[in-house]
């Protein structure tokens, strides 16, 4: 079966799940937000990675409905949590097709509403590729979003086509610094570079700033020495299931 069609029937028959990795405040190593990250298992193929199926699903245009998915079942979530007294913001990924699908804006008021989810613990992750288009229009469209009260991130920052001049127009409240300028810490001085300046830019614009694939002690103090308030990775814990994600946050406590 090609992917594309087992992904359409897994989607149908449930078989997709969103593990949750914990996002730290790099001073108290508390537990500040869950980014949502999808994950699915087939029954010919095993445990399908998202780096492959998510390239497809964008190809193919099927991203918008696991899009979709997604944002619902993080918000079902965070609702969840919310009822048991628990405040966890949630981070999804939305795809540049996604973003710019008609009625998007309306459907994540849809979904926010229908599970009676305040819309500040929802976090969308964007890439800069959704910035390439008429950014007049884009700027309307995280206007309208900011709005309605979700925080918007920009994901994997540092990659991809961002300007400055652009950043300074977007009504985002945080950059997630892209783990391959983590990844050679503290040792590569270019890359220790670009994350001091990123941490910089944050500070200087008021955005929160996270860093991603944090995985050494020596990571995370090079992080904290630059000022880098917020981080997630392997070191604190990869993304698990809801249930597992409480129990971490119940030892944590
Ligand atoms: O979950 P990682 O562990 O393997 O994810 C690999 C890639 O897939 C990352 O770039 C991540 O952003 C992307 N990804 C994972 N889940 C989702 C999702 O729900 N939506 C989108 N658009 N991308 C996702
Ligand atoms: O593109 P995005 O930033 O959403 O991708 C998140 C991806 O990064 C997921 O695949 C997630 O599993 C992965 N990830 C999260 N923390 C770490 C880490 O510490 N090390 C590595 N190698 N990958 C990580
Ligand atoms: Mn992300
Ligand atoms: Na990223």
């Amino acid at each position: 079966m090609q992917l594309d069609h087992a992904m359409r029937q897994a989607l149908a028959r449930g078989e997709f799940r969103l593990h949750y990795q914990p996002q730290l405040d790099l001073h108290s190593g508390a537990v500040i937000g869950a980014e949502g990250l999808c994950r699915w298992r087939d029954a010919e193929r095993g445990e399908v990675s998202p780096g492959r199926f998510i390239p497809v699903a964008e190809e193919t245009g099927f991203i918008a409905e696991l899009g979709h998915w997604v944002l619902c079942e993080a918000v079902a979530q965070a609702a969840s949590w919310r009822r048991q007294g628990l405040r966890m913001p949630v981070s999804v990924n939305v795809s540049a097709l996604q973003f710019q699908a008609a009625g998007f804006v309306d459907s994540v008021a849809g979904v926010l509403a229908q599970a009676q989810l305040p819309a500040e613990l929802l976090e969308l992750e964007l890439t800069e590729s959704i910035l390439l288009g008429d950014i007049d229009e884009i700027v309307g469209q995280l206007q309208r979003l900011a709005d309605l009260g979700v925080k918007l991130a920009i994901d994997d920052f540092g990659t991809g086509y961002s300007s400055l001049r652009y950043l300074k127009r977007l009504p985002i409240h945080r950059l997630k610094i892209d783990r391959d300028f983590i990844r050679r810490l503290p040792d590569d001085p270019s890359d220790a570079a670009i994350t001091r300046t990123i941490v910089d830019l944050g500070r200087a614009l008021h955005l929160q700033v996270i860093a991603e694939g944090v995985e050494t002690p020596e990571q995370h103090a090079c992080l904290a020495a630059m000022g880098c308030h917020e981080y997630q990775g392997f070191l604190f814990a990869p993304a698990l299931p809801a249930t597992q994600f409480e129990a971490l946050l119940r030892q944590s406590l």
